[in-house]
């Protein structure tokens, strides 16, 4: 099983499509094993983004995910990081295809709702740069799980 961090994104709860948004992880079956709503402090942020410090959207990318709530969920599942990805879309939203979040409900890389962890040892990573042990609960049974998961 793969964990994966999705963050929804400030525009997105703004616009009011934080349901629309889990109801599509929560179809595709990856399991739900923490969420919260929070407003990301901005040493939080930089440590999130780190890997894009010396890049020229850096400050603004910063800006935008402490700007208002988010809401953070740790998923868990078979391939997780590739199939939230593929959920979320494409970085660019006017690239993204229909069907995904970012193509169905965005236009611009600076307010594309939702970001979903890029690799495996990532997803570890940042799941517990926002969650604590004690609020992650990967145990939990989920009577479905038989018809999901081979
Ligand atoms: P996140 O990390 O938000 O899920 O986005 P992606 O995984 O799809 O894309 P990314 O890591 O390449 O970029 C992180 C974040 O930076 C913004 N960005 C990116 C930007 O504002 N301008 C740019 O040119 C790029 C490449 C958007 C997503």
């Amino acid at each position: 099983m793969e964990r994966t961090l999705i963050i929804i994104k400030p525009d997105a709860v703004q616009r009011g499509l934080t349901g629309e948004i889990i109801k599509r992880f929560e179809a595709r079956g990856l399991k739900i094993i923490g969420m919260k709503l929070l407003h990301i402090s901005r040493e939080l942020a930089e440590k999130h983004y780190d890997v894009h410090r010396e890049r020229p959207f850096f400050a603004g990318l910063v800006e935008y995910i402490i700007s208002a709530p988010v809401v953070v969920m740790a998923l868990e599942g078979s391939d997780a990081i590739a199939a939230a990805r593929a959920t979320i879309g494409a970085t660019k939203p006017s690239e993204a295809a229909a069907g995904s979040i970012r193509g169905d409900f965005g236009l611009e890389i600076g307010r594309n709702l939702a970001h979903g962890s890029d690799s495996p040892e990532n997803g570890e990573l940042e799941v517990a740069n926002f969650f604590s042990e004690s609020e992650l609960l990967s145990g939990w049974r989920r009577d479905v799980d038989r018809w999901v998961f081979e």
